[in-house]
């Protein structure tokens, strides 16, 4: 199995996040990827290959030129106006607002662009969003081209983000671009399947519309999770996307069990759904001891979650998004690398 890594993705290296009303050392942080390394290294699941630089050009294909602009200047802009700690929004085009117009200045545009104020922008951080998309369109180049699963370890994560906006520690979103770059290559319709123990908001947002990308997320239910404002299971599509977009929210504590029917559930949709590539935003998040999640995974359960995803019968690149135990990340994520190879493709 190829494996898509970048020492760019360090660049980003926050030092604060806004969490239980107090600034914490982020979750989201260098660490995590240091833990995956590790494991993978050790288990020797497969080589590690570092991805070329695609520019641009597929990150607009999903994503708004002005939001890209902005999150390329952000930091910058921040520093030259006097501010002393990382770039948090505080105010936002509320409800009771406009939305229509984008103020000049940079408080006000950061609020504009993130839909959540715990993911702070710091120097480095756009630099690194560059690396983490990267990656995702490395691994699922090397699926296209060979038909073999794939694994990029993508940081920061990026289900999240939106069209326009950041959150959830996520800047671009690596799935959506890596699944746009998939059917410019002739893919005719891809699934996004995303195990994250928080919804994905951002790439249901951007395939909302559309027929050509399945997007599957089973997740904590937003009525208690974030990100609560999106993901519940009335939303299944809109005009010629209506029928591909499937959500499970699943209240907090949920079996295994439980969650695997669910599981079940999605892949006979994919089948049924005649996709012919599957991208796994895989987060780890869903582990019992994951410090910010409520489901039940232990170690084990990884690998029988690769065994199912295998089961598709798909060429399937995986993508890291969340996941913060740091002691246990690297193992959880081994395990369901080795159980897709288990599951025999
Ligand atoms: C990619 C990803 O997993 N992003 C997650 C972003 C979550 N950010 C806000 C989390 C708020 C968690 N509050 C739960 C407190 C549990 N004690
Ligand atoms: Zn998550």
């Amino acid at each position: 199995m190829h494996i898509f890594y970048s020492d760019k993705t360090r660049l980003r290296q926050a030092r604060t996040e806004l969490h239980d009303g107090v600034l914490v050392a982020p979750f989201e942080c260098p660490e995590r990827v240091d833990l995956v390394l590790k494991q993978l290294q050790q288990a020797a699941v497969g080589e590690l290959h570092e991805p070329r630089a695609y520019g641009l050009e597929p990150v607009l294909a999903v994503h708004d030129a002005g939001y890209v602009n902005f999150l390329a200047d952000c930091w910058h802009e921040w520093v030259a106006a006097g501010h002393e700690g990382e770039a948090i929004p505080n105010i936002w085009p509320a409800r009771t607002m406009r939305s229509d117009h984008l103020p000049q200045a940079i408080s006000a545009r950061l609020g504009y662009y993130a839909l959540a104020a715990e993911t702070s922008i710091t120097e480095g951080t756009f630099e690194a969003a560059m690396a983490s998309k990267d990656i995702a369109l490395a691994a699922v180049e090397h699926t296209l081209a060979t038909g073999e699963p794939s694994f990029g370890l993508c940081r920061p994560p990026g289900h999240h983000a939106a069209f326009d906006q950041f959150g959830g520690y996520c800047f671009f979103n690596n799935a959506g671009i890596a699944a746009q770059q998939a059917l410019r290559q002739g893919k005719r319709r891809v699934a996004i399947l995303d195990v994250d123990f928080h919804h994905g908001n951002g790439t249901q947002q951007l395939f909302y519309a559309r027929d050509d990308v399945l997007f599957i997320s089973l997740h904590g239910d937003p009525e208690v999770t974030f990100p609560y404002y999106l993901g519940y299971a009335d939303e299944t599509g809109q005009g010629k996307g209506e029928g591909f977009n499937v959500n499970y929210p699943l209240p907090p504590g949920t079996s295994v069990a439980t969650w695997m029917a669910a599981l079940d559930d999605a892949l006979a949709t994919i089948a049924r759904t005649q996709c012919d590539m599957l991208i796994v935003s895989l987060g780890v998040d869903i582990f019992e001891g994951d410090p910010i999640s409520a489901f039940t995974f232990t170690s084990d359960d990884f690998v029988l979650l690769g065994q199912r995803l295998a089961e598709a019968g798909l060429p399937t690149a995986l993508l890291m998004e969340g996941g913060y135990a740091v002691d246990d990340i690297g193992v959880n994520v081994v395990n369901v690398l080795q159980g897709i190879k288990q599951g025999g493709r």
